[in-house]
């Protein structure tokens, strides 16, 4: 990490302690990691006069990390995936929506870092590294922090689930949603094809989560980057009744608080679906 700037705000006269401290929050708040807040408050003994305590300043220095990761997204299960997995690093980010359905993803600015007109796509400030793709950004992310990509044998299982669910996951519930939620009875062919397809994928998950607790064994990238399409089992008219083990780890994983709060990133449209 580098140190980008280093800040000098002088806060007039009534500046608490109180209100520098709420200062470094606020800025915290945007998304910068901070490391070094101190406020220099003067010794009554150097204040002549009442006016002249009135214009002394009080000065806080802060010292900023150009850590924070930019992450252009929006509320889908690919958008998600990568909002969860940098709210289980405890990584600093900022949201920017990319509103699809205003077809914002079409914006020369955005395609400069998105090539495929898709979200989710980071910026990564520290590196210099912009990606796209989100089995990409989630390897990139856990590479980065070391954490959630396996390790040894675990760690070619979760590249074997990971690449599962960008091949096979994401594709064929994308088109189950397309068919069975927002284009019903134009296609018997194409409802079924992928409504079959769906089940078949949900047993094939099913049955792995009967012999591992998580997809690669431990919580990891490929947990996080199917959890979000099985989120949307509703659209996909599937009962999860058939289906105990799958349900007991997206109960699970929805537990986690680093997931409730991911889920709602750029913004909270519904809570989570959860099956009885
Ligand atoms: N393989 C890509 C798929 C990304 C994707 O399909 N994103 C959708 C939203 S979930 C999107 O941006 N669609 C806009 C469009 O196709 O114009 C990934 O995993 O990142």
């Amino acid at each position: 990490m580098t140190i980008s700037q280093i800040m000098l705000r002088p806060v007039r006269n009534k500046c608490t302690t109180a209100n520098s401290v709420r200062a470094v929050v606020n800025i915290a708040a945007i998304g910068m990691r901070l490391r070094i807040g101190w406020v220099r408050r003067p010794s009554f003994s150097t204040l002549g006069s009442v006016a002249s305590r009135l214009q002394w300043i009080h000065v806080l220095f802060v010292i900023e990390y150009t850590s924070m990761i930019d992450l252009y997204t929006w509320t889908t299960p690919n958008g998600r995936k990568v909002s969860i997995m940098l709210e289980e690093l405890g990584l600093p980010y900022r949201a920017i929506a990319v509103d699809i359905n205003a077809n914002e993803q079409f914006k020369p600015e955005f395609l400069a870092i998105s090539p495929n007109n898709k979200i989710p796509a980071i910026v990564d400030h520290d590196t210099g590294i912009s990606l796209m793709e989100s089995g990409a950004i989630l390897m990139y992310l856990a590479d980065k922090a070391g954490r959630l990509r396996g390790d040894g044998k675990n760690g070619w299982q979760t590249v074997e689930w990971l690449m599962m669910q960008m091949g096979s996951v994401g594709p064929m519930l994308g088109q189950a949603h397309h068919f069975l939620k927002f284009n019903r009875g134009k296609s018997d062919y194409a409802e079924k094809r992928y409504g079959d397809e769906a089940k078949r994928i949900y047993g094939v998950l099913n049955k792995r989560l009967g012999e591992a607790e998580y997809l690669a064994g431990d919580y990891s990238i490929a947990d996080i980057a199917t959890w979000p399409w099985i989120a949307r089992y509703e659209w996909q008219g599937v009962d999860f009744a058939s289906y105990p083990d799958l349900k007991r780890w997206y109960r699970a994983i929805a537990a986690r608080p680093a997931v409730q709060r991911g889920y709602h990133v750029p913004k909270e449209v519904t809570p989570i679906p959860m099956p009885a």
